[in-house]
């Protein structure tokens, strides 16, 4: 039976959604649009099956399909990563860094993160975060001129506090991240390196960022983000450490694995080594690109004063908006965003000084450099007058004819 016949509210809430994601302006750094096939995927008879354990190493009878699955999920990972070793069953990203943690770290153990009001992620050492509760944290930050990673500060606190594990990677750095000095600083005090390219994880697919695999001794990821696959993480590490890992995430931590989900990864990472993937990672470095230029020639700040991945950060310390208003307004012109906390803000997560804002989904549906002018031109008049209905009205009409030029799904 359909689902608008067992259950029309969810059925409903499905369709609005859908509508919601065609017809705005959708800008969160983190989200994308998947492909038909990875959703297909997903939505597959795969969701029925257990399958604890590894291929050819299962709890339950009936896995010979689901091994087929996972073993191409784990291969193409290596092969678009150049990698020793994939494991593709963590649920997320937070679930990828805990099995990390829990394999070699102990309780206590100091870790060295970047701050997140300076572009971390809550799981490299939030105290309202596991990473912050069982470990002890300490976070490097960016240059209060520059906002560029301080690898001074990064090495000064090593030396100090010579952590067991340094966590190099962010959520909303818009600059290339060098993993080089991460790797040489851990090398001076024997730590690991964790390279969280959750990200950028498709821009390094496709060459469009440096890679950490040679020099970081655990990778990991999202599937999501701009890699464009389903909404899940993997690890990659050198092979030394593959049985630790696996042990972790099964059965340290997680149970049985999202087997229709790691199909929808499998069809990702496929994905991501067509010519066309490389085209569209190159196009959504080159929109966040001439979306910073214009945002700036609108007389705009923003953090580092540009970008060089898929997103950029917005400056309004100097403006008497505030991030939550900033992304409110937006909102209503039918530009979705989200607040942020900009380095050294002196308002809290739920206020911010900032707002962060990415090219991974417009670029999915199509959009190129003309697209991003309007847009930048957009977002510039509304966060001049954003309690004006006519310029709010105006922008959500030219968002809503523009949507329609880029049709999805
Ligand atoms: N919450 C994600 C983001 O928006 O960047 C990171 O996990």
């Amino acid at each position: 039976m359909s689902l608008n016949k067992v259950d029309s509210q969810i059925a409903k809430a499905i369709k609005a959604e859908t509508k919601r994601q065609r017809d705005n302006i959708l800008m969160i750094a983190s989200e994308n649009y998947t492909s038909q096939a990875v959703m297909e995927a997903q939505a597959s008879v795969l969701t029925n099956k257990y399958a604890e354990g590894y291929p050819g190493d299962r709890y339950y009878g009936g896995c010979e399909d689901v091994d087929v699955v996972e073993n191409l999920a784990i291969e193409r990972a290596k092969k678009v990563y150049k990698a020793e070793y994939a494991n593709v069953q963590p649920h997320s990203g937070s679930q990828a860094n805990m099995a990390v943690y829990f394999s070699f770290l102990k309780p206590g153990d100091t870790i060295l993160g970047m701050d997140l009001a300076h572009g971390g992620h809550l799981t490299h050492g939030s105290n309202v975060n596991f990473s912050g509760i069982f470990y002890r944290p300490i976070f490097y930050g960016v240059d209060p001129q520059s906002h560029r990673l301080d690898f001074d500060q990064v090495r000064s606190l090593a030396r100090s506090f010579r952590p067991k594990l340094i966590i190099a990677g962010a959520s909303s750095y818009p600059r290339i991240i060098d993993f080089k000095p991460f790797r040489q600083i851990a090398d001076d005090i024997g730590a690991y390196v964790m390279a969280d390219i959750a990200h950028i994880a498709g821009l390094i697919a496709a060459d469009q960022h440096p890679s950490p695999i040679l020099l970081a001794d655990f990778v990991t990821s999202t599937t999501h983000k701009t890699l464009r696959g389903p909404r899940g993480g993997f690890i990659l590490a050198k092979k030394k450490y593959a049985k630790k890992i696996d042990a972790q995430i099964f059965p340290g931590i997680q149970g049985g694995p999202l087997m229709h989900v790691i199909a929808a990864k499998a069809v990702a990472f496929q994905e991501a080594m067509a010519p066309e993937f490389a085209d569209y990672q190159r196009q959504v470095v080159i929109n966040a690109k001439v979306l910073a230029e214009e945002l700036l020639a609108w007389g705009l700040e923003l953090v580092s004063g540009g970008t060089d991945n898929h997103l950029v950060l917005l400056d309004l310390t100097k403006t008497d908006l505030t991030g939550l208003e900033a992304e409110n307004a937006l909102g209503q012109a039918c530009i979705v965003v989200n607040k942020n906390s900009v380095p050294f803000d002196k308002r809290g997560p739920k206020v911010t000084s900032g707002i962060r804002l990415g090219t991974p989904a417009l670029t999915t549906r199509g959009m190129k450099e003309r697209e991003m002018k309007n847009i930048a031109e957009w977002i510039a008049r509304i966060l001049e007058k954003p309690y004006e209905n006519k310029v709010l009205r105006d922008v959500r009409s030219m968002a809503h004819s523009l949507c329609r030029q880029f049709p999805l799904y």
